[in-house]
């Protein structure tokens, strides 16, 4: 991974030397946290496709799934600070930068994919002036399907959580960890098939679709679909790269850029479904939750809209009164 850096920052060094005058093809290397399967890389890949054939071959962008070159809480910072052009990230992991970043994982807040379409609208505006501020650009953003509780042993109520090693992607899913009296864990998403296999973690909450990334049935017997909230990755891109390229090419990648964000969406409803299926199949107890249960996690997803508002200022007070009304 180091020598691959290594060649990364000489590419780039030798770019701004200014590459030979032939050169009329480029490529970016792009960091993405997810698995290659996973619906998220899959449009990514789709989006890359399709940028390749919209510009005649002039913009290649090689997309490195599954955390290959950048570990997720890495990848903000590379594409911020050039070492790579373009990434993915999970929304919600920045929400120690900035709160507005989190306002989709707040537990019962948006927690069907109308109420997340709303949400969005409403928050893109505020990440978009974060990230410009920053040097970079938003292209595009998808959520994630609801996310749902899974465990290896039965879940009655939240009690039934208490000691149990909860493994969180977040400061939010960590605080509901500590609400539940468990344990949080933080680990990103590609190390979690090996927390779960050796008995670091035996509880979390996700989607189906990271159920199916993770084999979680190989150790968690139960997923029960409580349909909590709906995180979102997004693609950024810095703003030094999309202006070093000429219109026509720049304009391919935000043109394409829109289109994934539809495709996106889409393709995360059509998995919900799917990937509760294959849990299914593969030996999961796929359940609705108890009315005790969902009592219990809507009081805590009250408390913790109400501790992020604490935090969140006025725009984050604007943010949730626009998206009640
Ligand atoms: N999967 C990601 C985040 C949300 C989701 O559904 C994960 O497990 O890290």
């Amino acid at each position: 991974m180091l020598v691959r850096k290594m060649l990364l920052a000489a590419a780039a060094a030798l770019a701004a030397a200014g590459a030979p005058a032939t050169a009329t093809a480029q490529s970016w290397d792009m960091p993405t946290p997810y698995a290659p399967a996973n619906f998220h890389t899959v449009n990514i890949e789709r989006f890359a496709a399709a940028v390749k054939t919209a510009t005649g071959g002039k913009l290649a962008i090689k997309v490195h799934p599954g955390a290959s070159l950048y570990k997720m809480p890495e990848i903000k910072r590379a594409v911020q600070t050039g070492q790579v052009p373009i990434g993915e990230v999970l929304m919600v992991t920045l929400t120690n930068e900035n709160p507005l970043y989190a306002v989709d994982g707040l537990p019962f807040l948006a927690s069907s994919y109308a109420q997340a379409e709303k949400l969005w609208g409403i928050q893109r505006p505020y990440v978009e002036r974060i990230l410009a501020a920053q040097g970079m650009r938003l292209l595009f953003a998808v959520p994630w399907p609801p996310q749902g509780l899974m465990a290896n042993k039965e879940v009655t109520s939240a009690a039934d959580l208490e000691g149990l090693n909860f493994r969180a992607y977040d400061k939010q899913t960590s605080r509901l960890a500590e609400l539940f009296k468990a344990r949080p864990v933080t680990i990103q998403a590609a190390e979690v098939a090996q927390a779960l296999s050796t008995g670091k973690i035996n509880s979390l909450i996700s989607s189906a679709q990271s159920g199916v990334d993770y084999k979680a049935w190989e150790s968690l017997k139960y997923f029960y679909d409580v349909q909590a909230w709906l995180p979102k990755n997004m693609v950024i891109v810095s703003n030094a790269a999309l202006e070093a390229l000429d219109p026509a090419t720049r304009n391919a990648v935000l043109a394409e850029g829109k289109k994934a964000e539809q495709a996106g969406w889409a393709s995360s409803q059509e998995v919900a479904e799917a990937t509760k299926k294959t849990l299914a199949a593969n030996g999961m107890k796929v359940l609705a939750p108890s009315p005790k249960l969902v009592d219990d996690l809507n009081r805590m997803g009250r408390q913790m809209v109400d501790e992020w508002l604490a935090g969140a200022g006025a725009d984050g007070k604007a943010v949730v009164e626009a998206f009640r009304k």
